[in-house]
């Protein structure tokens, strides 16, 4: 017998962006430097990703701003910023209930720290999400997703300083006045658990000034824990300002399996599981679990907090719980071989195929990772990013054949549907990268992840146009019929 998945009636479908992958217009309209505008196309593909995971300097910088040579693709993007409304316009064709975007902090605020807001980056916004609620599509609003205000990381190295929880207060007090009633749903910090991972692009810090050059964790931690209180602030923020707006923390979820039923094995995949929760722990319980203090002495991290910043953690704990999907891992064990993943590699499991980009196609693990969250958490879930990249081919007829796409995101909302069946409250779904867009690991066009096909390759040249891929047909149909027709 066929399988049918009952969603929710108000199931929110959709898909998801970030500023600084797709809106482009790098300096226009007043907007200061970030640290994604710094991300320089590398023609070796093997040596993309280290880029991004890679310590900057404040000399790097300097030289990157300056460098009239180098391509730097998120300064471009997709050029969203002009074309909005018709990117919009499609996803309304679709039936998206939902869109994920950002707010990059220094279109509003171009020091990260000014007085006034720049009027020019909250007239973008406004009328972005405007045009969204002319179709009905709630705007779901990354406050920080992989970008910050460069100037704040050369005055005071980015989240490393405590400074920065006020200047993150002021830029989202703005912005909660300013759209109080338009958004309803709010997400603090993108991915923030890999913060000792990604600290350039979204902690601004800079190795030449870090604090213990020989254990830069120390500066990863304490910097994860002033973006903590912060997402703690800006509930406190978003409760006194707009009460019936929500906001949820948002982390990259590794579904790690142990390697073998050895116990240690199975030791080292709850390991994974705690340092990839901390985060999400901490905001949705209120306080630091028990498990840091052995995280943090193996770490060699002393943090320094204060009791205000503990009140402050136990009093505004996140509304919701979302985080980002893409493939599952496995720790511990002889198993030596090793394949790429999102942000981290991994070992390999002989169970699972992988994507072009070595990343481990799993839906069941989808399945399982919602269910251990709705048990830590017992709050409602959105999943704010999952999806295939792949190269896709523009055919004569403009369009892109993607069925790999449709296969893999079909076997995951199925998971999904067994998942709600589980009992999971799972509120929303919004594939990452709805529209093509520059990637984050790689900075190129090729890894595409769209049900629309934006023609530009990764050297920025194309015309920009934008094609429905089979994709695009085949979402409007499950959202349609609210997932019955997987
Ligand atoms: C997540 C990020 C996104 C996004 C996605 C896909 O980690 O939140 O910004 O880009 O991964 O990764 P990539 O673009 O590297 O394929």
């Amino acid at each position: 017998m066929e399988r049918k998945y009952i969603f929710p009636d108000n199931f929110l479908w959709g898909g998801a962006t970030s500023a600084n992958q797709c809106e482009g217009a790098a300096r226009e309209d007043g907007k200061g430097w970030t640290t994604s505008d710094t991300s320089l196309f590398i023609a070796d593909s093997k040596k993309r990703i280290q880029q991004m995971l890679s310590p900057m300097t404040t000399d790097k910088v300097r030289k990157a701003l300056g460098d009239t040579k180098g391509f730097y693709p998120k300064r471009q993007g997709i050029d969203f910023y002009h074309h909005y409304k018709e990117d919009i316009a499609l996803f309304a064709e679709m039936g998206f209930k939902t869109f994920r975007l950002s707010i990059s902090w220094a279109r509003i605020l171009p020091n990260g720290d000014d007085k006034h807001p720049n009027e020019k980056g909250l007239q973008f916004y406004e009328n972005v999400i405007d045009e969204l609620l002319k179709y009905n599509i709630e705007p779901l609003v990354t406050l920080s997703h992989y970008e910050f205000p460069l100037e704040l990381s050369f005055r005071q190295n980015g989240w490393a300083s405590r400074k920065t929880i006020d200047a993150f207060e002021h830029f989202v007090t703005i912005l909660f006045e300013r759209f109080k009633g338009k958004v309803k749903y709010w997400i603090t910090f993108n991915e923030m658990n890999v913060i000792g991972m990604t600290g350039y692009l979204s902690g601004g810090l800079l190795a030449d000034k870090y604090e213990n050059p020989d254990n830069p964790n120390q500066d990863y931690f304490q910097a994860a824990h002033h973006q903590l209180v912060a997402a703690a602030k800006a509930a406190r923020a978003l409760r006194s300002i707009d009460p019936e707006a929500q906001i949820g923390c948002m982390i990259v979820r590794f579904e790690n399996y142990p390697d073998t039923p050895n116990p240690l094995d199975v030791l080292a995949s709850l390991k994974s599981d705690q340092e990839n929760f901390l985060m999400s722990d901490v905001l949705m319980k209120g306080s630091y679990p028990g498990y840091s203090k052995r995280l943090f002495a193996e770490k060699n991290v002393h943090i320094e907090m204060t009791k205000e910043d503990l009140e402050i953690l136990a009093n505004y704990t996140a509304d919701f719980v979302s985080f980002s999907y893409y493939m599952s891992g496995v720790v511990g064990g002889t198993n030596s071989e090793k394949t790429t993943g999102n942000i981290l590699d991994s070992k390999q499991n002989p169970f699972l195929k992988k994507s072009e980009w070595g990343w481990q196609i799993d839906p069941v693990g989808l399945r399982i990772t919602l269910n251990k969250m709705y048990d830590r958490y017992q709050k409602p879930i959105f999943i704010v990013e999952n999806g295939l990249g792949a190269k896709d081919e523009l055919t004569d007829e403009l369009t892109v054949h993607d069925t790999y796409r449709i296969n893999y995101l079909r076997s995951h909302i199925e998971q999904i549907g067994e998942a709600i069946d589980d009992g999971v409250e799972v509120i929303g779904y919004t594939p990452w990268g709805c529209i093509d867009l520059v990637s984050a690991s790689g900075n190129e066009m090729s890894k595409r992840y769209g049900f629309i096909y934006v023609d530009i390759d990764d050297k920025g040249q194309g015309t920009g146009k934008r094609y429905r891929k089979d994709s695009f047909a085949w979402y409007k149909n499950v959202i349609k019929t609210n997932g019955e027709s997987l």
